[in-house]
């Protein structure tokens, strides 16, 4: 079995000594870009067997409790090698979990990459109603909105939200980015966005196009 796929076995199991000893050795490795994203998507690919086992009824919501707070470690050891801010920002960018899903870990890790390649970022956090993202895009005036959800309820909340900022008359000087594993490209033109993703890499990558 290659380490990474240890390492989605080890996140899917909750087992949080292992984890952190697969990370201790990768990280005495001075790890790339590109060898952390690896970690980002074995872990991602971890929590999607802890969210299966809890569909399935094996896991329990304190399961779910306890994997955040493990991938919040994870990120915790791995943020230093995803590289360092840059000092010259090269656009804006408002941030959050839409109204009703209270789920941040993904957002975090594309907060941290975005924030890494260079982006000035304003998180709203999470669970946050159409208000919240209209008043700071009024007030900051970014580039892009980038809007996380991984409830399949999210979906209607952001299409509310990409109203409201079409109401509010400022959509048309943004980009809106939708990350989230219920993101689909159909659910994408639905909603309203200019992209979609549900990998964080993927993501920085539009929002450089978007501002060059
Ligand atoms: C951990 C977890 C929780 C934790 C969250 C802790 C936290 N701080 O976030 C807690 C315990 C709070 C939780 C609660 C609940 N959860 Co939950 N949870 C999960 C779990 C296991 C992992 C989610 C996760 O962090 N994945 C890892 C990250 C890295 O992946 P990601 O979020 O997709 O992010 C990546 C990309 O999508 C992208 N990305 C994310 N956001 C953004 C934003 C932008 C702009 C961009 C560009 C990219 C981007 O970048 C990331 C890295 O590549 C999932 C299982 C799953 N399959 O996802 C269930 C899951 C999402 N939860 C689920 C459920 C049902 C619930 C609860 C209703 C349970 C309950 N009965 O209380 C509550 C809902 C609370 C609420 N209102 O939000 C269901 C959702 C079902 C559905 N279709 O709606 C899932 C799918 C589990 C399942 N299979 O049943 N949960």
């Amino acid at each position: 079995m290659s380490k990474w796929d240890q390492l989605t076995k080890a996140v899917g199991e909750l087992e949080e000594k292992k984890v952190i000893e697969i990370l201790h050795k990768f990280i005495n490795t001075n790890p790339s870009y590109e060898e952390v994203q690896k970690v980002i998507k074995a872990c991602q690919a971890g929590m999607i067997i802890v969210g299966d086992c809890f569909e399935k009824g094996d896991y329990f919501v304190g399961d779910l409790i306890f994997s955040g707070e493990l991938l919040a470690k994870v990120i915790a050891i791995v943020k230093p090698f995803l590289g360092n801010s840059s000092s010259i920002k090269k656009g804006k960018i408002v941030i959050g979990t839409v109204q009703g899903d209270l789920h941040d870990i993904g957002k975090n890790i594309f907060k941290s990459m975005v924030d890494a390649a260079g982006f000035e970022v304003y998180d709203i956090g999470i669970d946050q109603p159409v208000s919240a993202f209209v008043n700071k895009v009024r007030e900051v005036q970014p580039d892009i909105v980038g809007m996380s959800g991984v409830l399949t309820v999210a979906l209607e909340a952001m299409k509310d939200t990409v109203d409201g900022l079409k109401e509010a008359g400022l959509r048309d000087d943004i980009k809106v980015i939708l990350g989230g594993n219920p993101v689909t490209k159909e659910a994408c033109a639905y909603i309203g966005g200019d992209a979609y993703t549900a990998n964080a890499a993927e993501g920085v990558k539009i929002c450089r196009s978007w501002v060059v």
